[in-house]
């Protein structure tokens, strides 16, 4: 498992990079040129800055969250062709920088959401939080405005180019189905997946967040059925899946390890966090610690133990602690602990197969 941490880039994020290599055994971040709107091709330059200055501090560079989806390619409009050759430039400069696995999601109009980033938990620390009552009452601007208006910083997922459309978006999709948005994707795959695959580049498709549709809109990477004929739609090893915990752990029928020992050789990206879900549809993020929420943490890790996973990983959200002023979902000091507790469980995993293995081989002498 190689371990990284997200990062959103100088001047972008409140962490200094200094401080997130005290963190044992990440050797990485994952990042992304957030300010470059969806469909536009990444200049080569930039993508070099932001390698050397990881370098600098001993990282490498080698996964990118995320290379945003243009809406007209999920919508399927004829305007896609464009927009998809900008993608294929884009991953043919990633792969010059030496990227190795780019993560993505086909998540109509909004990325992620929530209704609460501040969440307050008992011990007084907040969390993102997602009400289910509250979301059926809100007009999808109104969200907008509680969201976006509560962060000073611009957020993956609530770039003002795609809230700034938001209404012209939402009169695009209405009559778009479930099946209209598998067949675009699947047309966006055959053409970018032979140019990853050109490029030694892993593309890992990320789960919808949360695993239903919200407002209306379809979402279709939301639970095993779909991803295996996600899979299936070009059946390619560089058509992968960025396995989030977290966001298919908000529908409480998902078996998140079960997919992680199906899914094995797919997995390129692993996002591993905690929720807590409720019969009436909320959920809240908590911290990494199985017992903590109704993600079973525990058994992921020894899932991806068991398939000897070597693939990138990083501890996804994590709650805001100890007063930290910091990006919503993206502390440093909860992240760090949830490294800490995923790599508790990992060493000892390891461990226990090693000692098992000398066991079984006095057992032969
Ligand atoms: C939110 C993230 C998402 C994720 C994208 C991947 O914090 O988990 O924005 O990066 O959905 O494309």
């Amino acid at each position: 498992m190689k371990m990284t941490f997200r990062w959103f880039g100088e001047g972008n994020d409140l962490i200094p990079l200094e401080h997130v290599k005290q963190i044992p055994g990440v050797e990485g971040i994952v990042w992304a040129l957030h300010d470059i709107p969806a469909g536009e091709e990444w200049p080569l330059d930039r993508i070099m800055e932001v390698k050397e200055l990881a370098n600098q501090h001993g990282f490498h560079i080698d996964v990118v969250e995320s290379v945003n989806v243009h809406e007209d390619i999920k919508l399927g409009l004829p305007t896609r062709d464009r927009y998809i050759a900008n993608y294929k430039r884009t991953i043919e400069k990633l792969a010059q920088a030496g990227v190795k696995v780019i993560c993505y999601n086909f998540m109509p109009v909004f990325d992620w959401t929530r209704t609460d980033l501040f969440k307050e938990l008992e011990d007084g620390s907040t969390a993102l939080f997602f009400e289910n009552a509250k979301i059926k009452d809100l007009e999808p601007m109104e969200l907008v405005k509680e969201i976006a208006g509560n962060s000073t910083l611009t957020m993956p997922g609530w770039e003002p180019d795609r809230l700034q459309s938001l209404s012209r978006l939402f009169e695009q999709y209405k009559g778009v189905t479930e099946e209209d948005l598998w067949a675009n994707l699947q047309f966006f795959l055959e053409e970018i997946i032979p140019v990853a695959e050109e490029n030694n580049i892993k593309m890992a498709i990320h789960p919808d967040d949360p695993p239903f549709s919200v407002f209306g809109l379809p979402r279709i990477i939301i639970n095993k059925e779909n991803i295996q004929r996600f899979l299936k739609l070009v059946d390619r090893p560089a058509n992968g899946l960025t396995l989030c915990s977290g966001s298919l752990g908000a529908n409480p029928t998902n078996n998140v390890a079960e997919m992680i020992r199906e899914f094995a050789d797919r997995i390129h990206f692993a996002h591993i966090r905690n929720v807590n879900t409720y019969e009436n549809g909320d959920f809240i993020e908590t911290s990494h610690r199985s017992s903590d929420g109704t993600v079973d943490i525990l058994g992921i890790m020894k899932a991806y133990h068991e398939i000897g996973f070597t693939g990138y990983a990083r501890p996804d959200h994590g709650r805001h602690i100890w007063g930290e002023k910091c990006r919503p979902g993206y502390g440093l000091y909860d992240r760090g602990l949830g490294i800490m507790y995923l790599w508790g469980i990992w060493d000892l995993l390891e461990r226990t197969k090693k000692e098992e293995a000398l066991c079984y081989q006095s057992m032969k002498i």
